[in-house]
């Protein structure tokens, strides 16, 4: 497709008062960032250089996963976790909402490109938005600019986003518009494009991140022989300067970026970060599995980070960031839930308003998020953007789970490792709409993200097993098992390291392990300065196992004949180990 006379077709279509073909430089962010302060939609920061606060509209906050359509063709394409709509049902649909949808606003067009610019692994996209928010973060979030045009060789993933409110003449801007009522995220994974309308948070607007690198992208990775993961890259060193790459998926908001970004507790041992969100993965030619992080920045959770949590991110976060829905000091710094320090008096809460500490509500919302470069981090990996990426040595798949599951776990071979993935399962979190705390199967943490047919995307993942002789070892971590009282039986964050350790000695075949019915477990663990009871934080109850087991089998009878049969017999054999272990 011809990217001129596409950008002629949508502006024709949202008949937008102005066109702006985004350069990507810096003078460019700027201008646009005093518009937007001059319009009140920003508020710099006094205290930390080149950042800004601001504030969304209290329905627009996370992920709407019930206005988010995968439009294939056959709807068991999309699977039986995926809205699906009739490509040409959605395109009239759309056709109807976008007509006329960007009146009185400037119309962006932003090319981007998602992983290290020149890289093979890399895939160009062009988003089309309405929002200067959108234009301040896909800045931060990618490498975005007219360089990324003349990389185009072929195709490029289109995208148009509205916030869905046109202006009519004279009339003056609200400062958060979208439209709640009339919302929707739309992929088209065989053209493959993406609409979105009527939101203007991040997981909904800003099109390179789960949209194009996980959704579309799982597609394009199923049909080109690699991987689209929602997993974190990071790099760890340890004190005989040995090094090794370790990816991670996990729910949104269960800790990848504070696990990305760890502080080991554990002398000599370094984590360096190389993405914190997604993972793109092939094998190279040595056969080993090569991971690049397409994105350019974090659209991080704000609550809970801290110093004591994760003070990279805090160093990373001390200039040039975008911070959205946390709360506002008196001072003009940024405040929230978990930062370390007391709220200070006359607070302003993420609605815009004075906090009233008696109202029993947070002064920043769960999922108030930082937006912020990811060279500014102090611990950025120094491979982080080697075009051929980082050869991975363990994969890890985690949940937010108070009981059944123990603090680490060991596949017994690759098929077993998809089907822990398969299995992960955890408690909701803020960071799309929905129950806060009730459980969900969450497949690979890939549930709101794949783009197609769950049970498809597990064959894939046992086919890419087929492809190498030189396979990552899978893990199962819980860093949130709790007692009977409720306490965390894991301190976390950087305590985190104690299990990286084991993980990365067991890929050198240098820590031993035991057999249990659910995979290997350490027999022990460096606990040096920690007082930890191992024995409930390993506890494989076969009783509670049994159960799980069964309520796995009630939800793998979701995907129907898409079910890969290797992992109902992983399932099966399962079930006999606990029950031959239940015996002894
Ligand atoms: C995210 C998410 O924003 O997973 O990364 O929701
Ligand atoms: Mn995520």
């Amino acid at each position: 497709m011809n990217y001129k006379i596409w950008i002629d077709e949508i502006a024709e279509l949202c008949q937008p008062s102005r066109v702006h073909l985004c350069d990507g430089s810096d003078e460019e962010y700027n201008s646009i960032a005093a518009s937007m302060v001059s319009h009140q939609t920003l508020i710099p920061l006094k205290k930390r250089p080149g950042s800004f606060w601001c504030h969304s509209h209290p329905d627009d906050v996370a992920r709407v996963e019930e206005c988010t359509f995968i439009c294939c063709k056959e709807k068991v394409d999309a699977g039986p976790t995926n809205n699906w709509c009739d490509p040409q049902e959605m395109h009239r649909r759309l056709k109807s909402l976008f007509a006329g949808c960007m009146r009185g606003r400037t119309m962006y067009v932003i090319p981007y490109c998602m992983g290290p610019i020149g890289s093979p692994f890399s895939k160009i996209g062009i988003e089309i938005t309405d929002s200067p928010y959108v234009v301040l973060n896909m800045k931060i979030m990618t490498r975005m600019g007219l360089h990324v045009l003349k990389q185009i060789k072929s195709d490029f993933v289109p995208g148009v986003h509205s916030v869905g409110v046109p202006l009519k003449p004279g009339e003056k801007d609200v400062p958060w518009p979208c439209n709640p009522s009339d919302r929707v995220i739309a992929h088209f994974p065989h053209e493959p494009s993406i609409w979105s309308f009527g939101s203007g948070y991040g997981g909904n607007a800003l099109l390179g991140k789960k949209c194009f690198a996980l959704r579309i992208a799982s597609v394009l990775a199923r049909n080109e022989s690699w991987l689209a993961e929602h997993m974190l890259i990071l790099g760890i060193t340890n004190p005989q300067g040995q090094k090794k790459y370790i990816a991670a998926a996990f729910p949104s908001a269960c800790g990848k970026t504070n696990l990305a970004m760890l502080t080991p507790t554990l002398p000599g041992w370094k984590v360096e970060c190389v993405g914190d969100d997604i993972a793109w993965m092939r094998f190279g030619s040595d056969g080993r599995l090569y991971a690049i992080n397409p994105e350019a920045g974090y659209f991080g959770v704000a609550p809970g980070t801290s110093m004591k949590t994760n003070p990279n991110a805090m160093k990373t976060i001390a200039h040039d960031a975008l911070f959205t829905n946390v709360a506002l000091t008196p001072d003009r710094d940024v405040w929230w839930e978990g930062i370390g320090s007391e709220p200070p008096p006359g607070l302003i809460s993420w609605l815009g308003s004075l906090w009233d500490p008696k109202s029993g509500k947070p002064a920043s919302h769960p999922n108030a998020r930082f937006t912020v470069s990811a060279k500014q981090n102090p611990i950025y990996d120094p491979e982080a953007e080697n075009p051929l990426g980082v050869p991975i040595s363990a994969i890890i798949f985690g949940g937010r789970r108070a009981s059944v599951v123990p603090l680490v776990v060991e596949a017994f071979n690759w098929a077993h490792g998809v089907f822990f993935g398969a299995s992960v399962s955890s408690e909701m979190t803020a960071a799309a709409k929905g129950e806060i705390g009730k459980l969900r199967h969450d497949p690979f943490a890939m549930l709101p993200f794949c783009g197609y047919n769950m049970g498809d995307y597990f064959n894939h993942w046992l086919e890419m097993g087929k492809k190498s002789h030189q396979l990552p070892r899978i893990y199962y971590v819980n860093w949130f098992r709790k007692d009977e009282e409720g306490k965390y039986l894991w301190p976390g964050f950087g305590e985190n390291v104690r299990v990286l350790k084991w993980i990365f000695e067991r890929t050198s075949n240098l820590a031993p392990a035991k057999l249990s019915p659910i995979g290997h477990l350490p027999t022990t663990l460096d606990l040096s300065g920690l007082d930890i009871d191992l024995k409930k934080l390993f506890h494989v109850s076969a009783q509670e196992w049994q159960q799980e087991a069964q309520e796995l089998a009630s939800y793998f009878k979701l995907f129907k004949d898409q079910m890969p049969p290797v992992l109902l017999d992983e399932l099966k054999h399962l079930m006999q180990r606990l029950s031959e272990h239940e015996k002894v």
